[in-house]
């Protein structure tokens, strides 16, 4: 008998792709709630045959939830999270509100999966909060941490090019929006962001802070450390948000402890799990975010070393990932597997 589930935020950009997630790996469930703000509340949903209304979400949704797979947004998530715990689920939370809590893993199941400690949902006595990192971290790491094993990371810079998708579906109808008017010679709507999105990029959208970063650079920097359980590790990151539907490519450059040479470097992120290799230079054909637009994989290519770094001690990829997937709900789906 399988556990019930709640999706939370199911009318959202993740919420529908965890119910797909959990379709595509037949997540053996026993019954699943559809949780959406009052505004959705009522309306239909159709999911593997069976006809569902999505439920208001309230304390009392959480009575009798083994898994609850959180994406509503953070202030939700602290609102709701700790209840859902309280009432005994286990919470997979998509938000930033409890990645950096010590008390609470910070999972990336191919990553870290030791993170989770005893958290399973056979015999649990009481619920507990898991937190999904946010997804750059995710597609970061994916590629990074095989190398890390291997040689160290000390010093990690990376700069992103981040899809409409992470600033939710509404976004995403923007820049399709967007992308009409201006081929038809019309000012441009503006809503979800301030300035024009289609033929255009910018920096990211979220606040930027005293030192300069903006927060989305920020959870780079602490998720890899919490991650890495590496306090020491370097990281800096300059994120950008290009007019791409729903993958993120990510420019990183990587110094190490010990030298690593290029061809080495590829072998390992071959056998590395999620992760595939597309690097013809004879072709010149590297990942894009179209190629992994609907893939669980993260793709990694232009592994070369990094001339200014000596003796074999720096390399220079590029990672592409789609961030309502491994950056989001499929993540998610994993640490659930991992509960069972
Ligand atoms: C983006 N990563 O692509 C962001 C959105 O901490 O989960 C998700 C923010 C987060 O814009």
């Amino acid at each position: 008998d399988g556990p019930t589930v709640a999706v939370v935020g199911v009318t959202g950009a993740v919420g529908q792709e965890f119910l797909q997630v959990l379709s595509d790996r037949d997540f053996p469930y026993r019954s699943i709630r559809m949780l959406a703000s009052r505004r959705s509340a009522g309306r239909h949903l159709s999911f593997e045959g069976r006809e569902y209304t999505i439920e208001e979400l309230r304390p009392e949704s959480f009575d009798g939830v083994d898994v609850a797979l959180f994406s509503a947004g953070g202030s939700v998530s602290r609102e709701l999270g700790p209840v859902a715990a309280e009432r005994g689920a286990v919470v997979v939370d998509n938000s930033s509100a409890f990645r950096m809590d010590p008390g609470v893993p910070l999972v990336i199941p191919e990553v870290n999966p030791d993170a989770m400690g005893h958290i399973r949902l056979k015999g649990r006595s009481k619920g507990a909060i898991i937190a999904n990192p946010n997804c750059s971290t995710i597609i970061c790491l994916m590629a990074a941490t095989p190398l890390h094993r291997r040689a160290k990371v000390v010093r990690m810079v990376v700069s992103t090019y981040q899809a409409a998708s992470g600033a939710g579906a509404a976004a995403m109808e923007e820049l399709e929006l967007q992308t009409r008017e201006v081929l038809d010679g019309k000012r441009p709507t503006c809503k979800i962001f301030k300035q024009q999105y289609a033929f255009n990029l910018f920096s990211h959208n979220a606040p930027v802070l005293p030192n300069g970063y903006n927060e989305e650079e920020m959870k780079l920097v602490k998720e890899t450390r919490k991650i890495w359980n590496d306090m020491d590790v370097k990281v800096t990151a300059t994120c950008i948000r290009v007019p791409v539907m729903r993958a993120h490519a990510e420019s990183v450059n990587l110094q190490f402890e010990k030298p690593l040479d290029e061809e080495t470097a590829r072998e390992i992120l071959k056998g590395a799990p999620g992760v595939v290799v597309i690097d013809d230079r004879a072709a010149n054909r590297f990942p894009t975010p179209l190629e992994v637009s609907n893939k669980d994989d993260v793709a990694v290519g232009r592994v070369r070393q990094d001339l200014s770094q000596d003796d074999n001690h720096g390399l220079d990829i590029f990672v592409c990932g789609d961030q309502i997937r491994k950056g989001a709900a499929l993540n998610a789906v994993q640490i659930a597997e991992m509960l069972l």
